[in-house]
């Protein structure tokens, strides 16, 4: 397994469109092993190919609490529907805007269907936590971040500061 790079706002290569996986193949299980690595080495919730640089459909998530009990999720190919679209508020961070936290409204409950790490199809109700951060992930596959639906104000003091960050760190 292999850690991978977390690209951070405000990369264009975050902006980039991921392209359906059309094979659930040995190449796609390595890159989802390197993708929970990744994300659990940063204890994050949630990691979209897209945040690592792969233009993929593909996302895993694990907010079990616990870290001897981990439950992963693996999202191949998710496609969303609304179940009930009552805006549900929650404070949202993200692996690539690191540092930031804000409040953002979403649907309360959404259905996923995706295929799973054995290519699968499988099928899932969300609510709460999970369909937070299961519709902050595909946004990700879509080239959209949370920060986009916060003011142009608060998007630009975070996109000023994490650049600074990011030349400070480049020159250091
Ligand atoms: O680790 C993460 N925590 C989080 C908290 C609230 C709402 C969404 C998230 S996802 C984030 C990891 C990440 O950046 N995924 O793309
Ligand atoms: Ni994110």
């Amino acid at each position: 397994m292999s850690l991978l790079e977390i690209l951070e706002f405000p990369d264009p290569r975050l902006r980039k469109k991921a392209l359906p996986v059309n094979k659930v193949d040995a190449a796609i299980k390595q890159t989802i092993d390197n993708m929970f690595e990744t994300m659990y080495s940063a204890s994050g919730i949630g990691l979209a190919a897209t945040q690592v640089n792969i233009q993929k459909r593909l996302l895993i998530i694990d907010i079990a609490d616990e870290e001897e009990d981990p439950n992963p999720l693996v999202f191949i190919n998710p496609e969303i529907t609304v179940i009930d679209p009552e805006p549900y508020r929650h404070e949202e961070g993200c692996l690539s805007v690191p540092g930031y936290y804000e409040f953002v409204e979403r649907p309360t409950k959404v259905l996923v269907k995706a295929l799973n790490r054995e290519g699968d199809p499988i099928e899932m109700e969300a609510e709460g936590l999970l369909a937070v951060c299961i519709q902050h992930e595909i946004d990700h596959l879509n080239g959209k971040l949370f920060v986009d639906y916060l003011s142009v104000l608060k998007r630009q003091r975070i996109k000023s500061k994490l650049e600074k960050e990011h030349k400070q760190k480049a020159s250091a």
